[in-house]
């Protein structure tokens, strides 16, 4: 069913079907990742998440707090921690001792991905005149993605949420551009000239299909922190895709890239240096991606060690597994990539 009568200009909306919910990994087909495994030739292999304690406190994005890991208990109230299976059953000889957790999770708090439903815009989809919360393809605010006071007692993505991803089982061939090896911690928004430079200097071949990944030295520094941010310094400093420079933008669509990922909070650098007048978005290239062209954005993975090995070798493309959390519902979502090169 068709969720619009107009569409955002220089959208995709329909593209995948009137139904979709995957987007653009939609362009990662079996040939594709067929092909992508021939990116594996060392067979060695590298975790592309920070740990997901990592910022630390809440200082960088004031609404996000670190997990919280809690004991639960059994029945009679002992905390199943160390639990002997002896003292739940009898006296008899069993040897078996067990623990259990809970966690309380920010899906957005670490390494990531957004959800289509993460992000969405003020559009007249419906042609009346007036605007209305709408998302990716046309869903909407009120009857597909529901906060809590939608009639529903949890807020929910009825479309779009993260397991729409993890159900297209994210797997492909990555694709690194090193901005720090360029640019290093200097604060650099960096547009499509910029970015073409860069790519036609580390020799990177994008393709379409691809995930790409840009490397800004964020998370060393962050690492650096050890979960006490400084939140002026990180501000202050890294490189990140310029989301209002529309030849960067056309450039996002023609390529065929089917997510972007990166080390620092946002993919983009912020706050976003091109402005127009009127009504704007405040995060241009999450309108560009998550809104209008359904291209997943991946934020503060770890990113350090891969781009070092690649770097070294004149390397740029790997074999990239990535799925989140097949958490029906959310709107983001902690994962650990794994890289194999
Ligand atoms: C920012 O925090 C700016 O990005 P996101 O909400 O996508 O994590």
């Amino acid at each position: 069913m068709r969720r619009w009568k107009k569409r955002p200009e220089g959208s995709n909306w329909g593209e995948f079907g009137d139904d979709d919910q995957r987007g653009r990994i939609n362009l990662i087909t079996p040939e594709l990742r067929k092909r992508a495994a021939g990116e594996i030739v060392e067979g060695i292999s590298f975790c592309l998440s920070l740990p997901l304690d990592y910022p630390g406190g809440s200082d960088l994005i004031k609404i996000r707090q670190e997990p919280r890991l809690f004991c639960v208990t059994r029945e009679g109230g002992a905390p199943a921690y160390n639990f002997p299976w002896r003292a739940m059953t009898c006296n008899c000889e069993h040897l078996d001792v067990t623990s259990d957790d809970a966690v309380t999770l920010f899906t957005q708090y670490s390494t990531q991905w957004d959800a289509l439903a993460h992000y969405g815009q003020l559009f007249d989809a419906d042609d009346d005149g007036q605007e209305e919360i709408v998302f990716y393809n046309g869903f909407r605010a009120g009857s597909d993605i529901l906060g809590p006071q939608e009639g529903s007692d949890e807020p929910r993505a009825r479309a779009l949420g993260i397991e729409n991803l993890a159900e297209a089982a994210v797997q492909g061939r990555g694709t690194m551009v090193n901005l720090h090896a360029e640019y290093g911690l200097d604060r650099v928004a960096v547009g499509y000239d910029a970015l073409m430079r860069v790519i036609e200097k580390q020799k990177v071949d994008v393709r379409k299909g691809d995930i790409l990944c840009i490397y800004t030295g964020f998370d060393d520094l962050l690492l650096s922190m050890n979960k006490r941010p400084d939140v002026k310094k990180l501000r202050s400093v890294g490189t990140g895709l310029d989301g209002g420079d529309e030849k960067l933008q056309q450039w996002i669509d023609d390529s065929g890239i089917a997510a972007i990922a990166a080390d620092n909070t946002a993919v983009e650098f912020l706050p976003a240096p091109r402005t127009q007048p009127g009504a704007r978005a405040l995060l241009p290239l999450h309108a560009h991606c998550l809104f209008k062209l359904g291209i997943h954005l991946g934020e503060l993975w770890f990113l350090r060690d891969l781009a070092a090995w690649l770097h070294a070798r004149g390397r740029s493309s790997f074999f990239l597994t990535a799925p989140p959390l097949r958490l029906p519902g959310s709107v983001g979502s902690p994962l650990t990539p794994v890289a194999t090169v």
